[in-house]
């Protein structure tokens, strides 16, 4: 049966605003917030940490195992959180969204978080090199990729409008086909 609601990946280097938009797009829509850090956090699928990043070696199988049984593929609006993509089957996702952020502004975010060092040198590279943008564009449908950029406040409401817009327009392209 084809899901009655789309799969939206949010993604970007940390500190973009993905949080911040799934969150609210979630509220608005009516639609889970899948926050894979946090599943990976309470799940425990990880190998530990790379202490050197600060962030965890998720244990991919068990969380795409965690993940397809709750239904993600079949049931739809669910709103995934993650600062990289690759991993989740083409078949579970509708659309990704790539979030940008100048330089300038996400430094000062992550270093408002407390990143330093090696972290904060990769995230700031990882940026400028726009490595998350390349990954969705390498993994998914080049239609199905939209960069939208999160550096200043207006961008939010602007970007949830228009998320909340395409996601409309799938229900009218996708109605019936559930019944199919
Ligand atoms: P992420 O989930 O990508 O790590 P976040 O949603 O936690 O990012 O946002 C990090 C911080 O930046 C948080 O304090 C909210 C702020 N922020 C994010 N996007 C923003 C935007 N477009 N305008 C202003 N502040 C923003």
């Amino acid at each position: 049966m084809a899901r009655q609601n789309p799969n939206i990946v949010i993604t970007g280097t940390p500190g973009v605003g993905k949080t911040t938009h799934a969150e609210q797009l979630a509220r608005n829509l009516g639609f889970t917030h899948v926050s894979v850090n946090q599943i990976v956090k309470d799940e425990g699928f990880h190998e530990g940490r790379d202490e050197e990043l600060g962030s965890w070696v998720v244990d991919e199988d068990k969380l795409l195992d965690h993940l397809e049984a709750t239904g993600i593929s079949e049931k739809g609006g669910n709103i995934l959180d993650w600062h990289a993509c690759e991993l989740f089957p083409e078949r579970w996702i509708d659309l990704v969204i790539v979030l940008r952020c100048d330089s300038t502004v996400l430094y000062d975010r992550l270093t408002a978080r407390g990143y330093k060092g090696k972290k904060l040198e990769e995230n700031m590279d990882s940026e400028i090199m726009q490595v998350l943008l390349d990954e969705a564009r390498e993994s998914y449908k080049e239609e199905i990729v939209v960069e939208l950029q999160s550096s200043g406040d207006g961008d939010v409401d602007g970007n949830v409008e228009r998320i909340e817009q395409w996601v409309e327009q799938w229900r009218k392209d996708n109605e019936g086909k559930s019944e199919e």
